[in-house]
Formats: C-alpha cells, sequence, structure tokens
C-alpha cells in the first residue's frame, strides 16, 4: 500500500504532463537513492532500474544476482544477464512513453546518454526537484525505519564513554563505534564516522585518522546508523578528563544553541529562520562568528535528503519532515563542541527521535 501511495504523490508532486518515470541506477558508488523510495526494496541493484506509471504496479529491472530478492507481490520483476538485455527490457517497459521523468540529481552523465540512444523518440525530462520534494515529508513506514536508526545511534553515544581509553586512537573508536551500530542492529553505517580529539574537534568535517585521546581533549563523534536503507545522524562531544571553564562555557552555548534550534522547529514558518534564531543566539555570546556551518538538513534514504536548514532556505517547516539540529562552536586550535539530534516535525509539536544524553559528560 505505502509503494501505491508514495507513487501517487510523486506524480502529484511533478504536475507535469509525464508518461512514466525511470530510476536508473549506476555502479555501486552512483545508486539513486531514489530507488529504494519507489519500490522499498534493500539491497543494491547495481545498474538496475525502477520505471513507474501512474496507477500501475512498478516495474525493476535487476541483475539476475539480486533479482531473486525481490518477493514483494506490488513489483513487476525483469531480470537482466547482460547490457543487451537490459536495454531491451528497458525499451519495452517504455515503449509508448514519450515523456519521462528523470532524475537529474543522481542519474550519471554516461546513463543519460545511453537512455537517450535506446529510447530515441522519448523526452528526458529532469523532475530531480519534484522527487526531493515528495521525499521531504515521510510516511509512516519510513518514519518506523528512521526511528529504528536513531535508536540504535542513541544506544551506540551513551556506551562512548565505556569504549574510549587514554591514548585510543580516532580510528580505532570510529571503527568501534560502528561495530557497536552493527551489533545493536545497523546494517550499516549511515557515512563516514567522524572521530576527533582534542583540536581536530574544531574542524566540523575532520577526516578520522591516528591522533590519541589526551586528558583535557574534547572528543566529538559523528555518525549514524542504517536501517533498511534509512538512516540516523547524531554527534556528541565529551570532556576527556576535568573540563575547563572554557570548555564548559562553549559546551552550555552550544547546548542552549540546540534548545533555541528545537524552540523553532515549533514556532517558525521556514528552514531559513530556524537557523537565523540559533545562529542570531550564537553570535550573541562570546562565540560570535564561531558557529560555521548550517543548523541542520533533512534526513532519510540520504544523510542529506535535499532540505538544509540555512540561510537562503525558504523551504516551509512541516509535518512528517525529519530534520537534524546541529548547532556547534568551533575555536581553532582549540577544539570544537557539536550536539547534534534528529527530529520529526508534528502537528504545532516535534519528537525528537535520538535521545542519547545531552549533558557535559567528563570522562
Ligand atoms: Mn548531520
Amino acid at each position: 500500500m505505502f509503494l501505491k501511495r508514495r507513487i501517487e504523490r510523486l506524480f502529484k508532486t511533478v504536475n507535469k504532463d509525464i508518461d512514466a518515470i525511470l530510476i536508473k541506477n549506476s555502479s555501486r558508488t552512483h545508486i539513486d537513492p531514489s530507488f529504494y523510495y519507489v519500490t522499498g526494496l534493500n539491497g543494491v541493484f547495481e545498474q538496475g532500474a525502477a520505471i513507474i506509471f501512474p496507477d500501475e504496479k512498478v516495474h525493476v529491472v535487476a541483475s539476475q544476482l539480486e533479482a531473486c530478492n525481490i518477493k514483494k507481490k506490488e513489483i513487476n520483476v525483469h531480470v537482466f544477464r547482460s547490457k543487451k538485455e537490459l536495454e531491451e527490457t528497458i525499451r519495452e517497459i517504455l515503449r509508448s512513453s514519450r515523456k519521462i521523468g528523470v532524475n537529474a540529481e543522481d542519474l550519471i552523465y554516461r546513463d543519460y546518454i545511453w537512455v537517450k540512444k535506446i529510447l530515441p523518440k522519448a523526452k528526458l525530462i529532469d523532475i530531480s526537484k519534484e522527487i526531493s520534494k515528495a521525499r521531504l515529508k515521510k510516511d509512516e513506514k519510513e518514519v518506523k525505519e528512521i526511528k529504528k536508526a536513531c535508536r540504535i545511534a542513541s544506544r551506540v553515544a551513551q556506551k562512548i564513554p565505556d569504549i574510549i581509553h587514554d591514548n585510543a586512537t580516532e580510528l580505532d573508536i570510529a571503527g568501534r563505534i560502528e561495530h557497536l551500530m552493527r551489533l545493536n542492529g545497523a546494517e550499516d553505517r549511515a557515512f563516514e564516522t567522524i572521530v576527533a580529539f582534542g583540536k581536530n574537534s574544531a574542524l566540523p568535517h575532520h577526516v578520522s585518522g591516528k591522533t590519541r585521546l589526551k586528558k583535557g581533549d574534547f572528543a566529538l563523534f559523528d555518525f549514524g546508523a542504517m536501517v533498511n536503507r534509512y538512516l540516523s545522524d547524531i554527534t556528541r562531544t565529551f570532556v576527556y578528563g576535568k573540563a575547563s571553564k572554557l570548555q564548559r562555557e562553549i559546551y552550555e552555548v552550544v547546548k542552549n544553541a540546540q534548545q533555541i534550534g528545537f524552540d523553532a522547529l515549533k514556532d517558525c514558518i521556514t528552514f531559513e529562520e530556524v537557523h537565523l534564531a540559533v545562529k542570531s543566539y550564537i553570535d550573541k555570546t562570546k562565540f560570535k562568528g564561531k558557529f560555521v556551518h548550517g543548523t541542520g538538513h533533512t534526513l532519510g534514504l540520504a544523510v542529506h535528503d535535499g532540505g538544509r536548514l540555512n540561510k537562503g532556505s525558504k523551504e516551509k517547516l512541516d509535518e512528517n519532515i525529519v530534520l537534524t539540529v546541529e548547532p556547534g562552536v568551533y575555536l581553532p586550535r582549540v577544539g570544537g563542541v557539536r550536539i547534534e539530534d534528529d527530529v520529526l516535525i508534528k502537528k504545532g509539536k516535534i519528537e525528537i527521535l535520538t535521545n542519547a544524553n545531552r549533558e557535559l559528560i567528563e570522562i
């Protein structure tokens, strides 16, 4: 049922005269997350395609290695064993479609040229904006998966004080976090886990390396779990040892900023307003100018799922959107604090989906 409703919504959002939508995957690093949105499948589906029409079953063209895993009765499965078969199958399914929606966001150029060649009479229309818009508001099943991913991330965040130790490297702890997520039911990590010790925590997208943990360091952990292709995204920052006065001050400001973000999600109209509320608070403290990124982003099948809480984002807040709220303060050469949680917007209220302790913890 949920697939039918997603497809209905997608065609309604597109609101253009199109006959079909073609979602085409390429190799493993170029899989379109929208493939999972319209099929509800889990797997990889390299080179495969999903083709949808208004009021019809979903067509999935999959290699013989993966087609056998598809057990959904709402899906018409087509198997390809060679590039030629893939070509013939897609051509056959779309033989009477003249206007075909494609997702420019995730369709690689080589495949675009290839689709044009095999369907010479069809007009390909970019509907990436509409796809992103349709995916913004989550249905019940999506919320369920995201909540599971959030529960796993929260549970692991709670365990971090038990796994870090003197002299541990960032990469070692990143590996342990990812292992713990698997032990707690994750299928994979949501993205490259960030572990940043000491002054590295002042770099919002630090690449974890061989830096070792020392007494007095900030220790920042940004990670997420994947469940049925849906993701969570959480950040916690601890002090390893006793916090200095400055560390306490930074932490307090970031924690207050996050609360302002939560409140703003209930009161504001646009994404931008939430960000400005958080940023203007931080800029009124002694850490003016030290919050250097957006307040958050939408979350779902992709970590950055289309919408962003930043300046210029006129997108409207609406129920069933899932967003991160992740203010930070970064002092070069000292370190930084970021606290990030995932939030589901409901009618006039919010539900915080990641519930690991947000207070300053000294380990
Ligand atoms: Mn995030």
